[in-house]
C-alpha cells in the first residue's frame, strides 16, 4: 500500500515520515515536496536506504504532477503536511501562503477525489477505505485569553495571513467531505518542538543566538502563550487520526504544556548555562539569560494559544507523554550538534 505524504522533507513532515516507517512496515510512502527554503533532504537520511520510501521534487499546486503520482502508485491515503508555515514570512509576503497552503489543497482534494471517487463502479468499493488526512493548525482559532481552551466547537477566527490561509484549506477540506464524501480527516496542533525545525522558528532561533551570543529576540513583552508538543508525539497522534480517526471529524491535538515566551527563553537558557560551562567562560558571560533583548512586536500577535484535547484522549486513546524538560534538553542537544558545538 502506497500513502502519499506531502511537505515530508520539513520539521514535522520528516519526523513523520521516520516514524511511519517503523510503525508500519506494511506501507510504502512517496514524499512530494517542492524542498523550499524549509526543507532539508538531510533530515530524511535514515529513510533513504529504506526501499519504502520514495521522494518526488514538485509542486503541491501541479496539478499534472499530482494527477500522475495518483495514476502511477494508486495511492491509498494522503497525509498532507505541505505549507509556508512562517507565521512572521506570511506577514512579510502573505502570497505563497495563499498559493501554497490554499490552492496546493485543493490541487490535492481535486485529484484524490477525482481518483478516489470517480473510478470506474467496479472498482470503486476498492477506494472506501482511502482517505485524506490534512495537517493543520490551532492558530486557525485566533487568540485566547487569560483563560479558557480551543475546542473543535471553537469558531473559527485566524488573524495571520498564516493562519487564514490554513482556515482557508480547513474548509476545503470540510467541504470535500460534505459535498463529495471524500473520507478526510483534520488534525488542528499546537506549536511543536523537537529535531529538524528550521532555524526560523522560536526555540531554534534563541539556541541559535545564545551561542553566537548575539541579542536573543522576544517580542513585545514574551509574556504571549503557546502550548508546547514534542514533535514526535504529534506524530503518533497522526498515526491514531490517520488510522481510527472518524471521518469528516476533526481532532485537536496539543501537549497541555503551556509557557509563556519568556519562560521559554528563561528555561533554553538555563540548560545552555549548564551545558555550555566553558564557552560562557571564555566570553565572561555569567548566562545566556543576560542575552536576552525585547524587540517591537510581532504585528497582530496572538496573546495565547492553548488546547482541549479531551477528543482524541477520550476517542483515540492519546496522551502526551514525555518530561518537558528531559525532552527540552534532547532538543538543545540535538541543534547544539547541528550548529557544530558538541
Ligand atoms: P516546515 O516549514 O518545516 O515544512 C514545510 C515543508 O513543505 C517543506 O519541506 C517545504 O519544502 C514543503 N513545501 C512548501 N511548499 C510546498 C509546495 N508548494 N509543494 C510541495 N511542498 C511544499 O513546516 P512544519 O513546521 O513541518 O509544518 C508542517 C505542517 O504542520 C504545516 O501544514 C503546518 O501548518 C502544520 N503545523 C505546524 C506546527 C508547528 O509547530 N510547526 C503546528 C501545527 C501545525
Ligand atoms: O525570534 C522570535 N521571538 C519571539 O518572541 C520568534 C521567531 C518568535 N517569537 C515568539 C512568537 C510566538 O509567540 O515566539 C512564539 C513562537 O513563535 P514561532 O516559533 O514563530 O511559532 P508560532 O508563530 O507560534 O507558530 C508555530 O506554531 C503553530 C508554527 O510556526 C506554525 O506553523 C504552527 O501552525
Amino acid at each position: 500500500m502506497y500513502i502519499l505524504v506531502t511537505g515530508g522533507a520539513g520539521f514535522i513532515g520528516s519526523n513523520f515520515i521516520e516514524y511511519y516507517l517503523q510503525q508500519h512496515p506494511d506501507v510504502k510512502i512517496v514524499n512530494l515536496d517542492l524542498l523550499t527554503y524549509a526543507a532539508h533532504l538531510q533530515n530524511l537520511e535514515s529513510c533513504n536506504q529504506s526501499n519504502k520510501y520514495s521522494f518526488v521534487h514538485g509542486d503541491i499546486c501541479d496539478r499534472d504532477l499530482v494527477k500522475h503520482l495518483f495514476e502511477h502508485y494508486n495511492f491509498e491515503g494522503v497525509i498532507h503536511f505541505a505549507a509556508e508555515s512562517h507565521v512572521d514570512n506570511s506577514i512579510k509576503n502573505p502570497s505563497s501562503f495563499v498559493t501554497t497552503n490554499i490552492n496546493g489543497t485543493f490541487t490535492l482534494l481535486s485529484v484524490a477525489q477525482q481518483h478516489w471517487m470517480k473510478a470506474p463502479f467496479k472498482y470503486k468499493r476498492n477506494y472506501e477505505h482511502c482517505r485524506f488526512l490534512h495537517i493543520s493548525t490551532d492558530e486557525v482559532y485566533g487568540t485566547l485569553g487569560k483563560t479558557g481552551y480551543f475546542t473543535e466547537q471553537s469558531p473559527y477566527a485566524p488573524n495571520s495571513p498564516y493562519s487564514a490561509s490554513k482556515a482557508a484549506s480547513d474548509f476545503l477540506v470540510r467541504s470535500y467531505y460534505h459535498t463529495y464524501g471524500l473520507n478526510v480527516v483534520t488534525t488542528n496542533c499546537s506549536n511543536n518542538y523537537g529535531p529538524r525545525q528550521h532555524d526560523e522558528k522560536f526555540i531554534p532561533t534563541i539556541i541559535r543566538k545564545a551561542i553566537s551570543f548575539e541579542p536573543i529576540p522576544i517580542y513585545g513583552t514574551g509574556l504571549n502563550i503557546r502550548d508546547w508538543l514534542y514533535v514526535k508525539e504529534h506524530c503518533r497522534a497522526i498515526d491514531l487520526v490517520f488510522n481510527n480517526g472518524k471521518v469528516g471529524e476533526t481532532y485537536l491535538i496539543g501537549g497541555s504544556n503551556e509557557h509563556s515566551n519568556m519562560n521559554i527563553a528563561l528555561l533554553v537558557c538555563s540548560i545552555l548555562d549548564e551545558l555550555l560551562v566553558d564557552e560562557l567562560q571564555h566570553k565572561e558571560v555569567t548566562s545566556f539569560t543576560e542575552l536576552i533583548e525585547f524587540v517591537n512586536d510581532r504585528e497582530g500577535h496572538d496573546f495565547r494559544y492553548a488546547i482541549d484535547a479531551s477528543k482524541i484522549k477520550k476517542e483515540l486513546g492519546w496522551f502526551p507523554q514525555g518530561n518537558f524538560e528531559v525532552l527540552l534538553r534532547e532538543t538543545i542537544l540535538y541543534y547544539l550538534d547541528r550548529y557544530q558545538l558538541k
